[in-house]
């Protein structure tokens, strides 16, 4: 146990480092690690490649510059506290006919509410013990860097599929970050450089069923199973099939994984499906806008709407190629009021149609 000195505006305070730790897990994270809220420099030539080849994510904060500077989050920031909460909660197991494979991210509540309200918890700490008054949390929406700064404080390990691996949590773990206006102590050791030490095998690059994983540490988010669930308007043909039952997300990637498999479920009651692992598909096509708030409203996957993920699942029943979800599909075909929607729903239609007649 040792004494956390904790400079600020406000005057010098003295806790136990112990102390901040317990608020940390008690507030429901399973790993921290505090960094200097200095510009992430080495990360920038990343980004910049990433552009360069034209494989800079679509969703992702443009400025590159920007997106490594903790400042221009908050400008009084001189302390990150880099977070790790593990959603590891089971196994999916096989998909059933006429369902929909939800990836593990989005089965339980919402993690940006989650890692939110659990943040506010060690923010409330700070403000009351360590002399912080400005605070920022940010979790996957800021234009921050989550995986970059989880790998520069020392909490993580970057995986060959991109993932920030936190030991002894596999890469099955939400990342998110509170900038505070005090000065915390490092915890990373001066010696330990964790970009040196990638981990070192390419099973994810073989299993990825689109090659977006082209090579270590290397992904095309265009061609990414994941990316494609999410983005809105037709899904380019040639990543139909491929898509098989992923009605929302891809855990590909981090399912080959030897480490990851290696690794025990943990009890989160936020993470306990809500939906999933597996969806029915013929009442997803059916439901209106009320009735999808209702059942996906708590999700992460509620966040596109309703039409991407009725998209999805036409794709989802056209690769099944069940011929009892044909009356849904065929009115669906007909009557959805989104163009890409029953453009999804009369080629999966026609698929299962071609299937059944070739039986
Ligand atoms: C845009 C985005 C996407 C895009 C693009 C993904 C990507 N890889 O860039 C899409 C939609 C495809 C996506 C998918 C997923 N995402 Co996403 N996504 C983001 C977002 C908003 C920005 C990511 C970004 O800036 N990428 C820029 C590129 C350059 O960074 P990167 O590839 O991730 O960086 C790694 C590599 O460059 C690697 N690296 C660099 N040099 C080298 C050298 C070697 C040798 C090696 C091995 C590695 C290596 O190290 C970096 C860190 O690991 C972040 C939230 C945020 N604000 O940061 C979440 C985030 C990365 N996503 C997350 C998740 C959970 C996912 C999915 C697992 C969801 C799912 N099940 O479908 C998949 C995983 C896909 C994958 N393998 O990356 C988590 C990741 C948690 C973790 N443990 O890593 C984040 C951090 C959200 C969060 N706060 O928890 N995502």
């Amino acid at each position: 146990m040792f004494l956390l000195f904790v400079r600020s505006e406000r005057g010098e305070s003295v806790i136990f480092f112990d102390q901040l730790s317990d608020a940390i897990h008690a507030a429901g994270f399973d790993a921290f690690a505090i960094m200097p809220a200095t510009p992430l420099e080495k990360f920038l030539s990343v980004l910049k490649e990433a552009r360069a080849e034209k494989r800079y994510p679509a969703f992702a904060h443009q400025d590159l510059e920007k997106r490594i500077n903790p400042q221009a989050f908050q400008p009084s920031a001189r302390s990150i506290i880099s977070l790790a909460v593990s959603y590891y909660t089971g196994d999916p197991g096989p998909t059933p006919t006429l369902h929909g494979t939800v990836s593990r991210s989005a089965w339980g509540r919402d993690y940006h509410k989650v890692l939110g309200e659990r943040m506010d918890r060690v923010i409330h700490f700070l403000r009351e013990h360590c002399g912080a008054q400005k605070c920022t949390k940010a979790v996957d929406t800021s234009f921050l860097v989550d995986r970059a700064i989880a790998v520069e404080s020392g909490l993580g390990y970057p995986g060959s599929n991109c993932a920030v691996y936190v030991p002894p949590f596999g890469s099955w773990v939400f990342l998110g970050e509170i900038l505070v206006d005090v000065e915390l102590p490092i915890t990373k050791s001066p010696w330990d450089d964790h970009w040196s030490h990638p981990i070192n095998c390419d099973a994810c690059v073989r299993a990825c069923p689109t090659q977006a994983l082209f090579a270590p540490g290397k992904i095309k988010p265009q061609r990414c199973l994941s990316y494609l669930t999410q983005m809105t308007g037709p899904i380019p043909e040639e990543f139909r099939e491929k898509l098989g039952t992923r009605l929302w997300g891809c855990d590909t990637c981090q399912q080959a994984c030897p480490i990851n498999r290696k690794i025990g479920p943990v009890s989160d009651q936020d993470f306990d499906p809500l939906v999933g692992p597996h969806v029915p598909l013929l009442p997803l096509l059916a439901m209106d806008k009320k009735e999808f708030e209702e059942t996906y409203g708590q999700t992460s996957m509620a966040w596109r709407g309703k039409n991407v993920l009725q998209r999805n699942a036409c794709v989802v029943l056209g690769n099944q190629g069940d011929p009892r979800a044909l009356d849904s599909l065929e009115g669906t075909a007909r009557n959805h009021p989104s163009p890409t929607v029953r453009e999804a729903a009369q080629w999966a239609t026609d698929k299962i149609q071609r299937r059944t007649n070739q039986g």
